[in-house]
């Protein structure tokens, strides 16, 4: 009775409408294509403006058709058109925890999306009293909502705090879905093989355990784990010239970095880093140097962390000044770095949209050519960069 009276306010009363209006839209109207450009070494490049009002958008996923997938801190999942339109909210996601750095964080296709419609999110799942863990579900994406939910993976134990959940989702070539993860502020456990934080996962696409795991006969611990000693993976990419997977780390003050995770190896927090405490600007008690045998140094490091989050390989496009580069989203430093790469090897940095001065949380390459980047705000926008001409 109370739903029929509610119905007939909003039809009787249209100055009522907004109080029957779902909470958090906001106006789905495409935004002007407000474009700036910004002067770099290799060019001039134009910034134009997808969308705006998104709250604090966390990962955008490239439709194929066009258009884009955008997931909200919050916990909103939202397509956005090729022109800018925003939809409601996408019913079915999964529930999240939004507190701290935790909710809904990453959003990908499945390698075989054109297909099978699925998605991969990653997020901050609730627990008991407070607790929370990173999840990975998949689901099947409908116009308005999603179907055929599956949690596939289950950071354990859930712990309390709002702290370093990651998360990124990565696909190889073979069959496997990568899945970054944070170790939850809790430093020990991303040494710790019998729990999941602060580790690097690899699955089946089916959710099960991949028999040749590094770890997968070993008793007592998760046999999940691709990789460990790990601070909070935020970015993660598999570079389509070599097949070879990447991550991007934060570390604590001065220890950012970048590594080519392999099977079994130890990339070492909290026993080696660079970085140091942000309150007192000296090591953790817990590190005990910058490297140890058996445990691996960074790929690559910053002296100063640029507070990395998101990252994108730019390959296959020889007419861009830009070929053969790595994106990364940068939060502290209010930019995108772009990384020249020559194979495997970081041959130069260039730090884009500096005037723009947004913290950048995602960044995707287009087969269009361009670059994709979601700023980090309450009123958070997706961004086309359109690279320099050659
Ligand atoms: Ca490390």
């Amino acid at each position: 009775m109370r739903r029929l009276a509610r119905s007939l306010l909003c039809l009787t009363l249209p100055l009522a409408l907004n109080a029957c209006a779902q909470p958090a839209q906001p106006a789905a109207q495409p935004q002007a294509q407000a474009a700036r450009t910004e002067t770099t070494k290799t060019g001039t490049l134009r910034i134009e403006t997808v969308a705006s009002g998104l709250e604090h958008p966390w990962s955008v996923a490239l439709l194929p058709a066009g258009g884009f997938l955008v997931s909200e801190r919050p916990g909103r999942l939202r397509r956005i058109d090729a022109n800018g339109t925003i939809s409601p909210p996408i019913a079915g996601a999964p529930p999240v925890f939004a507190q701290g750095q935790g909710g809904l964080l990453d959003v990908v296709l499945d390698p075989d999306f054109a297909a099978n419609r699925r998605i991969w999110l990653s997020y901050a799942e609730p627990g008991d009293n407070g607790s929370a863990g990173t999840a990975v579900a998949t689901a099947i994406l409908g116009d308005a909502a999603l179907s055929d939910l599956h949690v596939v993976y289950r950071q354990l134990p859930k712990l309390d705090g709002g702290m370093h959940f990651g998360s990124r989702i990565a696909f190889d070539a073979n069959g496997h879905v990568f899945i970054s993860q944070g170790e939850r502020n809790h430093k020990a456990m991303a040494q710790d093989l019998e729990v999941l934080q602060g580790k690097l996962v690899r699955l089946n696409l089916d959710g099960t355990q991949p028999t040749d795991n590094p770890f997968a006969a070993g008793p007592g611990v998760r046999k999940a784990i691709w990789s460990y000693g790990h601070r909070n993976m935020q970015g993660l990419a598999v570079d389509p010239r070599s097949g070879r997977l990447w991550e991007s780390e934060h570390g604590p003050r001065g220890g950012d970095e970048i590594n080519l995770p392999e099977a079994g190896k130890n990339y070492g927090w909290p026993t080696i880093s660079d970085g140091m405490d942000y309150a007192t600007g000296r090591p953790y008690p817990e590190t005990k140097g910058r490297e140890r045998p058996g445990m691996e140094r960074p790929y690559h490091a910053w002296p100063k962390s640029p507070g990395l989050s998101g990252m994108a390989f730019y390959t296959g496009h020889t007419r861009s000044p830009w070929n053969d580069s790595l994106f990364l989203g940068a939060l502290a430093d209010r930019c995108l770095i772009r990384l020249q790469l020559d194979g495997d090897r970081i041959v130069s940095e260039e730090r884009l949209l500096v005037d723009l001065g947004k913290r950048i949380r995602d960044v995707r390459t287009g087969s269009d050519g361009n670059v994709y980047v979601l700023t980090d705000e309450q009123d958070g926008q997706l961004l086309r960069i359109v690279p320099p001409a050659r």
